[in-house]
This record gives C-alpha cells, sequence and structure tokens, in this order.
C-alpha cells in the first residue's frame, strides 16, 4: 500500500458522484455542473466509471461491451467494477482531493450496490465490504441520484439508439432488471439520505440542474 490517504481526513477538494438508471442524464448535469466550478474559478476534475484510468477504460469496454461467449460472469463483472474503482480512487481521484479538486464522477459505489447488488442478486453485506476494499474511506461528500423509472430510461435508450448504435451488455438486460436497479437506488438514498439527494430526471435539464446546484452550492461556493 502506498501512503496515499486511508481517510478522508487529509481532503483539501470536495467529492461530487453521479448516479442513476442509464439515460438519466448524468453526462448532461455533469457538463453542466462542471461549467459552474468553472465560473466559480474552482479547478474541477470530471471522471467516470468504470474507467477514469488507462486500466480502468480496459475494463470499461470489457464489462460493456464484451456479448456472447466472451460476456463476462456475474462475479467477475463485479471484481472488475471494483478492480476499476480501486485504480481510479488511488490514482486519480485521491491525488486531485489532496490537490484542492473538485471531483466530479459519473457513477461510483452505489451502483456496484444498485447493479450488481439489487440488479444481479449478489450478495449486498459481501458488496459493502469490497466496496469499502476498493475506496479506502474516500467516500463521496455528495451523491447526486437522478431517478428515473426503467420504462423512461429504456424510452430515452431507444431514442438515442436511433442516432448511435452501439451495443451495451447491460443496458439490454431485461426490464425487470432495471427495475430492480432502480428501486435499488431509491433503497440505498433512504438509507443514507444524508449523503444522497434524490432529483427527479422526468423535468427540463435547467430545472434539474437548478435543483443540483443548491444541492451543491454549500460544498463548492
Ligand atoms: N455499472 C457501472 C455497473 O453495473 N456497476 C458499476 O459499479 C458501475 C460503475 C456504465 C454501465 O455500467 C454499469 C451501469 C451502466 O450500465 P455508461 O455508458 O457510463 O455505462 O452508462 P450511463 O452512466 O448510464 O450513461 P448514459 O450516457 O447512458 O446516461 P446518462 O449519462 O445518465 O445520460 P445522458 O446525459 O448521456 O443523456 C442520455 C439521453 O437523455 C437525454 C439526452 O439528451 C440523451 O439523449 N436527456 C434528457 N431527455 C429528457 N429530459 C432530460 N432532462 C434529459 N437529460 C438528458
Amino acid at each position: 500500500m502506498t501512503n496515499t490517504a486511508d481517510s478522508t481526513n487529509d481532503r483539501k477538494g470536495v467529492f461530487i458522484t453521479f448516479e442513476g438508471p442509464e439515460c438519466a442524464g448524468k453526462t448532461t448535469q455533469i457538463a453542466l455542473l462542471k461549467r459552474r466550478c468553472d465560473e466559480l474559478g474552482r479547478k474541477t476534475l470530471v471522471t467516470r466509471e468504470p474507467g477514469g484510468t488507462e486500466i480502468g477504460e480496459a475494463l470499461r469496454n470489457i464489462v460493456k461491451h464484451h456479448v456472447g461467449d466472451t460476456a463476462v460472469t456475474d462475479h467477475a463483472e463485479l471484481l472488475l467494477f471494483s478492480a476499476s474503482r480501486a485504480q481510479h480512487v488511488e490514482k486519480r481521484i485521491i491525488p486531485a482531493l489532496e490537490a484542492g479538486y473538485v471531483v466530479i464522477c459519473d457513477r461510483f459505489i452505489d451502483s456496484t450496490t444498485a447493479y450488481q447488488g439489487y440488479g444481479r442478486g449478489l450478495d449486498l453485506e459481501f458488496i459493502k465490504t469490497l466496496n469499502a476494499f476498493a475506496v479506502r474511506g474516500c467516500v463521496p461528500d455528495i451523491t447526486i441520484l437522478l431517478d428515473l423509472s426503467a420504462e423512461e430510461s429504456h424510452e430515452r435508450g431507444q431514442k438515442r439508439e436511433e442516432t448511435l448504435f452501439v451495443e451495451d451488455r447491460i443496458e439490454s438486460e431485461e426490464i425487470d432488471f432495471h427495475r430492480r436497479v432502480r428501486d435499488g437506488f431509491m433503497k440505498l438514498a433512504e438509507l443514507d439520505s444524508e449523503r444522497v439527494k434524490v432529483v427527479s430526471a422526468v423535468n427540463s435539464v435547467e430545472k434539474i440542474e437548478l435543483e443540483i446546484f443548491r444541492y451543491v452550492a454549500p460544498l463548492i461556493g
């Protein structure tokens, strides 16, 4: 283990994560929040999971796009997301937080709990332990959960596919899987309401942006 922080104590920056079902608008809202941070003169790192490092991006390709015979198993999938996260936290997130950056991450530990835990049905206690092992105390200061029904998420995905189609293994899961994921996210928000703020993703982009900024402003202002 290196001497990077194992806790949030040395943190000078702010760690913000975005969560929610596919097509909830995370990428859209992260870009808008980044613009607000720029206007406020804050140094900002926008990053994502799986991904964020060279190794993480390679794992992203495996978990998202290997289908059929080469698709990962449920257990391997959980470990690959966690491996991507461990690399990401140590190599990028902790150094940026120590340097005073606002770190905005598209998906983090809650996605693993929602998708692999509630969605796939893997052991939630084990996932909690694995998440803690991967992040080593580096938990978000605030998490914005963009809430969208499985049906609405699917509909937005269909619209997007009309212009850009790339086969995505997890996105193509059956609707019940996505319903369990959404319920899982909502349970997480209930259990950790201090950190996880639920924002309805069905409103206009502008309205959602304002609601998010109201939550985040006290941390970055
Ligand atoms: N995963 C990830 C796990 O299973 N476990 C894990 O631990 C982790 C970390 C990641 C996949 O990996 C899984 C979850 C995912 O399946 P991804 O490509 O990063 O894959 O997928 P998403 O994070 O879901 O990204 P998307 O691009 O699909 O969705 P976004 O970023 O939420 O949405 P966005 O902003 O790209 O917008 C999607 C569409 O909706 C429209 C946009 O114009 C766009 O067309 N839109 C709106 N439409 C109406 N009203 C609004 N308010 C809108 N906002 C955006």
